[in-house]
Protein backbone atom coordinates (compact mmCIF):
# COMPACT_ATOMS: atom_id res chain seq x y z
CA UNK A 1 0.00 0.00 0.00
CA UNK A 2 1.25 3.33 -1.14
CA UNK A 3 0.73 6.67 0.83
CA UNK A 4 1.19 9.00 -1.94
CA UNK A 5 -0.25 7.25 -4.83
CA UNK A 6 -2.99 6.85 -3.14
CA UNK A 7 -2.98 10.33 -1.86
CA UNK A 8 -2.37 11.24 -5.55
CA UNK A 9 -5.39 9.12 -6.54
CA UNK A 10 -7.50 11.41 -4.21
CA UNK A 11 -6.30 14.50 -5.62
CA UNK A 12 -6.78 13.65 -9.35
CA UNK A 13 -10.59 12.52 -8.53
CA UNK A 14 -10.74 15.93 -7.07
CA UNK A 15 -9.21 17.99 -10.00
CA UNK A 16 -10.81 16.04 -12.63
CA UNK A 17 -14.40 15.83 -10.89
CA UNK A 18 -14.26 12.23 -11.28
CA UNK A 19 -15.81 9.75 -8.69
CA UNK A 20 -12.96 6.85 -7.73
CA UNK A 21 -13.46 3.46 -5.56
CA UNK A 22 -12.79 3.47 -1.78
CA UNK A 23 -9.61 2.57 -1.18
CA UNK A 24 -10.50 -0.29 1.68
CA UNK A 25 -12.33 -1.73 -1.67
CA UNK A 26 -8.56 -2.51 -2.57
CA UNK A 27 -6.85 -2.18 0.90
CA UNK A 28 -9.71 -3.70 3.00
CA UNK A 29 -6.70 -3.55 6.24
CA UNK A 30 -6.57 0.42 5.75
CA UNK A 31 -6.26 2.00 10.01
CA UNK A 32 -7.25 4.97 10.51
CA UNK A 33 -3.61 6.46 11.05
CA UNK A 34 -2.97 5.57 7.68
CA UNK A 35 -5.96 7.53 6.39
CA UNK A 36 -4.58 10.40 8.11
CA UNK A 37 -1.27 9.64 6.34
CA UNK A 38 -2.71 9.82 3.11
CA UNK A 39 -4.47 12.79 4.27
CA UNK A 40 -1.36 14.47 5.22
CA UNK A 41 0.29 13.56 1.42
CA UNK A 42 -2.81 15.19 -0.18
CA UNK A 43 -2.60 18.33 1.47
CA UNK A 44 1.02 18.58 1.24
CA UNK A 45 0.06 18.65 -2.48
CA UNK A 46 -2.74 21.40 -2.46
CA UNK A 47 -0.04 23.32 -0.32
CA UNK A 48 2.82 22.61 -3.12
CA UNK A 49 -0.05 24.40 -5.47
CA UNK A 50 0.30 27.39 -3.12
CA UNK A 51 -2.80 26.55 -1.64
CA UNK A 52 -2.88 28.03 2.23
CA UNK A 53 -3.62 26.14 5.41
CA UNK A 54 -6.40 28.61 6.92
CA UNK A 55 -8.01 25.54 9.45
CA UNK A 56 -9.59 22.78 10.39
CA UNK A 57 -12.72 21.04 10.21
CA UNK A 58 -14.00 18.59 12.49
CA UNK A 59 -16.48 16.20 11.41
CA UNK A 60 -19.24 13.44 12.29
CA UNK A 61 -19.18 15.21 15.66
CA UNK A 62 -23.03 14.17 15.59
CA UNK A 63 -25.10 11.28 16.28
CA UNK A 64 -27.12 12.02 13.03
CA UNK A 65 -23.92 12.55 10.87
CA UNK A 66 -22.13 9.60 11.92
CA UNK A 67 -25.76 7.07 11.42
CA UNK A 68 -25.99 8.60 8.37
CA UNK A 69 -22.75 7.95 6.85
CA UNK A 70 -22.50 5.11 8.93
CA UNK A 71 -19.25 5.53 10.52
CA UNK A 72 -19.35 6.09 14.39
CA UNK A 73 -16.13 8.44 15.72
CA UNK A 74 -15.70 11.82 15.16
CA UNK A 75 -12.62 12.86 12.50
CA UNK A 76 -10.44 16.10 11.56
CA UNK A 77 -9.80 17.55 8.02
CA UNK A 78 -7.60 20.50 6.68
CA UNK A 79 -9.08 23.91 5.16
CA UNK A 80 -7.28 25.66 2.43
CA UNK A 81 -7.76 28.88 1.00
CA UNK A 82 -8.60 28.02 -1.98
CA UNK A 83 -12.10 25.99 -0.30
CA UNK A 84 -13.39 29.77 1.06
CA UNK A 85 -16.49 31.09 -0.39
CA UNK A 86 -17.58 34.53 0.46
CA UNK A 87 -20.64 34.86 2.05
CA UNK A 88 -23.85 34.86 -0.48
CA UNK A 89 -21.33 33.94 -3.11
CA UNK A 90 -21.62 31.15 -6.11
CA UNK A 91 -20.64 27.79 -5.08
CA UNK A 92 -20.05 26.09 -8.76
CA UNK A 93 -21.67 22.69 -9.74
CA UNK A 94 -18.76 21.51 -12.33
CA UNK A 95 -15.61 21.44 -10.07
CA UNK A 96 -17.41 18.93 -7.91
CA UNK A 97 -19.13 15.54 -8.00
CA UNK A 98 -22.06 15.16 -5.76
CA UNK A 99 -22.05 18.11 -3.23
CA UNK A 100 -23.75 18.35 0.05
CA UNK A 101 -24.34 21.44 2.17
CA UNK A 102 -24.36 21.33 6.54
CA UNK A 103 -25.34 24.07 8.60
CA UNK A 104 -22.30 24.64 10.83
CA UNK A 105 -20.54 26.73 13.91
CA UNK A 106 -17.53 28.17 12.72
CA UNK A 107 -14.96 29.55 15.34
CA UNK A 108 -11.52 31.42 14.90
CA UNK A 109 -9.25 31.12 17.22
CA UNK A 110 -7.57 33.98 18.80
CA UNK A 111 -4.61 32.18 20.67
CA UNK A 112 -2.46 28.62 20.06
CA UNK A 113 -4.36 26.03 21.84
CA UNK A 114 -2.54 22.33 22.67
CA UNK A 115 -2.95 18.98 24.24
CA UNK A 116 -5.48 17.54 26.43
CA UNK A 117 -8.21 20.93 27.64
CA UNK A 118 -11.07 21.68 29.42
CA UNK A 119 -13.99 23.20 27.51
CA UNK A 120 -12.93 26.31 29.65
CA UNK A 121 -9.50 26.78 28.04
CA UNK A 122 -10.73 25.67 24.89
CA UNK A 123 -13.56 28.74 25.05
CA UNK A 124 -10.74 30.64 26.38
CA UNK A 125 -8.76 30.50 23.21
CA UNK A 126 -11.58 31.46 20.63
CA UNK A 127 -12.27 34.92 19.85
CA UNK A 128 -14.72 34.85 17.06
CA UNK A 129 -17.57 32.98 16.20
CA UNK A 130 -20.27 32.73 13.48
CA UNK A 131 -22.18 30.69 11.45
CA UNK A 132 -21.28 28.81 8.33
CA UNK A 133 -21.68 26.26 5.45
CA UNK A 134 -19.59 23.54 5.68
CA UNK A 135 -19.85 21.62 1.12
CA UNK A 136 -18.75 18.25 1.47
CA UNK A 137 -18.05 16.35 -2.18
CA UNK A 138 -16.71 12.49 -1.24
CA UNK A 139 -14.77 11.98 -3.84
CA UNK A 140 -15.87 8.40 -3.59
CA UNK A 141 -18.19 6.54 -5.62
CA UNK A 142 -21.84 7.02 -4.16
CA UNK A 143 -20.51 8.93 -1.27
CA UNK A 144 -19.93 5.46 0.46
CA UNK A 145 -16.99 5.07 2.62
CA UNK A 146 -15.37 3.66 5.78
CA UNK A 147 -13.45 5.80 8.26
CA UNK A 148 -10.21 5.01 7.03
CA UNK A 149 -11.56 6.22 3.19
CA UNK A 150 -13.37 9.22 4.78
CA UNK A 151 -10.11 10.64 6.93
CA UNK A 152 -7.65 9.81 3.76
CA UNK A 153 -10.36 12.08 1.36
CA UNK A 154 -9.59 14.83 4.01
CA UNK A 155 -12.88 14.52 5.47
CA UNK A 156 -14.77 15.30 2.19
CA UNK A 157 -14.02 18.51 2.50
CA UNK A 158 -14.78 20.41 -0.62
CA UNK A 159 -16.11 24.53 -0.16
CA UNK A 160 -16.97 26.54 3.34
CA UNK A 161 -18.56 29.96 3.40
CA UNK A 162 -18.52 31.83 6.80
CA UNK A 163 -20.88 34.43 8.01
CA UNK A 164 -20.32 37.40 10.14
CA UNK A 165 -17.70 36.98 12.70
CA UNK A 166 -18.64 38.01 16.37
CA UNK A 167 -16.39 38.35 19.08
CA UNK A 168 -16.84 35.16 21.17
CA UNK A 169 -17.18 36.33 25.13
CA UNK A 170 -17.52 32.74 26.18
CA UNK A 171 -21.22 32.94 25.78
CA UNK A 172 -23.15 29.37 25.84
CA UNK A 173 -23.20 27.62 22.34
CA UNK A 174 -24.69 24.42 23.51
CA UNK A 175 -28.56 24.79 22.89
CA UNK A 176 -28.97 26.83 19.96
CA UNK A 177 -30.88 26.22 17.19
CA UNK A 178 -29.64 25.02 14.10
CA UNK A 179 -31.36 25.70 10.73
CA UNK A 180 -31.11 25.05 6.55
CA UNK A 181 -33.06 26.64 4.71
CA UNK A 182 -33.55 26.42 0.86
CA UNK A 183 -34.83 29.10 -1.67
CA UNK A 184 -36.17 30.74 1.50
CA UNK A 185 -38.03 27.03 2.73
CA UNK A 186 -36.86 25.52 5.59
CA UNK A 187 -36.01 21.84 5.12
CA UNK A 188 -33.84 20.84 8.11
CA UNK A 189 -33.66 21.54 11.47
CA UNK A 190 -30.78 20.51 14.71
CA UNK A 191 -29.77 21.30 17.44
CA UNK A 192 -26.03 22.70 18.23
CA UNK A 193 -26.34 20.41 21.85
CA UNK A 194 -26.10 17.76 19.07
CA UNK A 195 -22.38 18.21 18.52
CA UNK A 196 -20.81 16.37 21.39
CA UNK A 197 -23.47 18.39 23.64
CA UNK A 198 -21.91 21.59 23.02
CA UNK A 199 -20.19 22.35 19.65
CA UNK A 200 -16.59 23.78 21.80
CA UNK A 201 -16.07 20.17 22.37
CA UNK A 202 -14.98 19.65 18.60
CA UNK A 203 -11.71 22.15 19.87
CA UNK A 204 -11.20 20.06 22.62
CA UNK A 205 -11.27 16.60 20.28
CA UNK A 206 -9.19 18.77 17.56
CA UNK A 207 -6.45 19.75 20.09
CA UNK A 208 -6.39 16.12 21.70
CA UNK A 209 -6.11 14.30 18.00
CA UNK A 210 -3.50 17.23 16.90
CA UNK A 211 -1.53 16.16 20.33
CA UNK A 212 -0.91 12.81 18.69
CA UNK A 213 0.98 14.29 16.02
CA UNK A 214 2.85 17.13 18.45
CA UNK A 215 0.97 19.44 16.76
CA UNK A 216 -1.29 21.97 18.02
CA UNK A 217 -3.93 24.49 16.94
CA UNK A 218 -2.45 27.91 15.91
CA UNK A 219 -4.11 31.21 16.69
CA UNK A 220 -6.13 32.85 13.65
CA UNK A 221 -7.46 29.20 12.58
CA UNK A 222 -10.45 28.54 11.50
CA UNK A 223 -12.23 25.62 13.20
CA UNK A 224 -15.50 24.13 11.97
CA UNK A 225 -17.34 22.15 14.54
CA UNK A 226 -19.40 19.74 12.62
CA UNK A 227 -22.80 19.25 11.18
CA UNK A 228 -25.51 18.85 13.81
CA UNK A 229 -27.88 17.73 10.79
CA UNK A 230 -27.36 15.57 8.24
CA UNK A 231 -26.51 16.87 4.98
CA UNK A 232 -27.74 17.78 2.25
CA UNK A 233 -28.29 17.03 -1.68
CA UNK A 234 -26.98 20.32 -3.46
CA UNK A 235 -28.23 21.38 -7.18
CA UNK A 236 -28.85 23.90 -9.61
CA UNK A 237 -30.69 27.13 -8.77
CA UNK A 238 -30.41 26.21 -4.93
CA UNK A 239 -30.03 29.07 -2.72
CA UNK A 240 -28.98 27.81 0.22
CA UNK A 241 -28.67 29.67 3.87
CA UNK A 242 -27.55 28.37 7.01
CA UNK A 243 -29.25 30.10 10.21
CA UNK A 244 -28.17 29.90 13.75
CA UNK A 245 -29.90 31.11 16.74
CA UNK A 246 -28.07 34.32 17.90
CA UNK A 247 -25.52 33.98 15.39
CA UNK A 248 -26.95 35.20 12.52
CA UNK A 249 -27.06 33.48 8.93
CA UNK A 250 -24.80 32.71 6.20
CA UNK A 251 -25.68 31.52 2.28
CA UNK A 252 -24.67 30.54 -1.06
CA UNK A 253 -26.23 30.15 -4.63
CA UNK A 254 -25.34 26.54 -6.61
C1 LIG B 1 -17.71 13.35 6.15
C2 LIG B 1 -17.63 14.75 6.62
C3 LIG B 1 -18.57 14.99 7.78
C4 LIG B 1 -19.51 16.70 9.40
O1 LIG B 1 -19.77 17.89 9.65
O2 LIG B 1 -19.87 15.78 10.13
C5 LIG B 1 -18.73 16.41 8.16
C6 LIG B 1 -18.93 13.10 5.27
O3 LIG B 1 -20.04 13.00 5.79
O4 LIG B 1 -18.76 12.98 4.06
O5 LIG B 1 -18.30 17.35 7.52
MG1 LIG C 1 -19.16 19.20 8.16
Amino acid sequence: MEISSYAERLDTAQRNVKEISKLTDETPLLSVQEGYAIQKALIVRKLSRGELLVGYKMGLTSESKRKQMHVDVPIYGVLTDRMRLLDGNQLSMEERIHPKVEPEIAFIMGADLEGEVSLEKAAMAVSGVCAALDVIDSRYRNFIFTLPDVVADNCSSSAFVLGSISSFMGNDLSNLTVCLKVNGKEVTRGNTSAISGNPLMSIVQLSRMLAKENKKIEKGSIVLAGSATEALSLAPGMKVEAVIEGLGSVSLVV
